[in-house]
């Protein structure tokens, strides 16, 4: 058994689109999918708001490796190109955690660090995830605490860089219409 929790993000083309390949392509793995977060770009680089959103997703036959093999695929589905450390991305996939039967991965890899090691200093992180695991915990420099405390340790602009959307990830189905609404509907409502 293995359960990963992805960050999943895009700053680049069709965002939300990009996000909701991610849902589609896990199909039935997808455990959990938080809201989606227009978020202001950590990091240093200057560059449009991202949107981002957490994935928990499930797989008995797969190790970490697997998820992030999987990960950087759905990258390239995306026409992910690589150019500038934490620039602009059509969709960035990151393995935060990962559960086994045996408990939480750790590695030190540097193909595939685990827990994420920058997971704790991003509220873009951290905010989606209590969303969908209030109750998560995360392990920085083997000290365990839980999420909701990292999170309260950030600063306030960091927190306050992560907006509600009104996206939905999983709604991934074009369903067409206007934005005008219907032309001649019932007269409904009061004056
Ligand atoms: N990803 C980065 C660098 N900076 N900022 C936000 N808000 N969201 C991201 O997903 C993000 C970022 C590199 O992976
Ligand atoms: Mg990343
Ligand atoms: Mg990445």
């Amino acid at each position: 058994m293995s359960r990963a929790v992805l960050s999943i993000g895009s700053n680049l083309g069709d965002r939300i689109a990009h996000l909701r390949s991610v849902v589609v392509a896990l199909g039935p793995r997808v455990r959990a999918v938080s809201p989606v977060y227009t978020t202001a770009p950590w990091g240093g680089v200057e560059q449009d708001d991202f949107l981002n959103a957490v994935v928990v997703a499930e797989d008995d036959g797969f190790d970490a490796y697997d998820w992030l093999r999987v990960g950087r695929e759905l990258e390239s589905a995306a026409d992910r190109v690589r150019v500038q450390r934490w620039g602009p991305r059509s969709l960035d996939v990151d393995v935060i955690v990962c559960e086994t039967s045996a408990g939480s991965v750790v590695s030190d890899d540097p193909e595939l660090v685990l827990p994420h090691p920058r997971a704790h200093e991003r509220a873009f992180v951290l905010v989606p995830w209590l969303d969908v695991d209030p109750d998560a915990m995360l392990t920085v420099a083997g000290v365990s605490r839980p999420v909701a405390q990292w999170l309260g340790d950030l600063d306030d602009a960091e927190r306050d860089g992560v907006r509600p959307s009104d996206l939905d990830p999983t709604d991934t189905v074009t369903t067409g219409g206007t934005a005008d609404g219907p032309a001649d509907g019932p007269a409904g409502g009061s004056a």
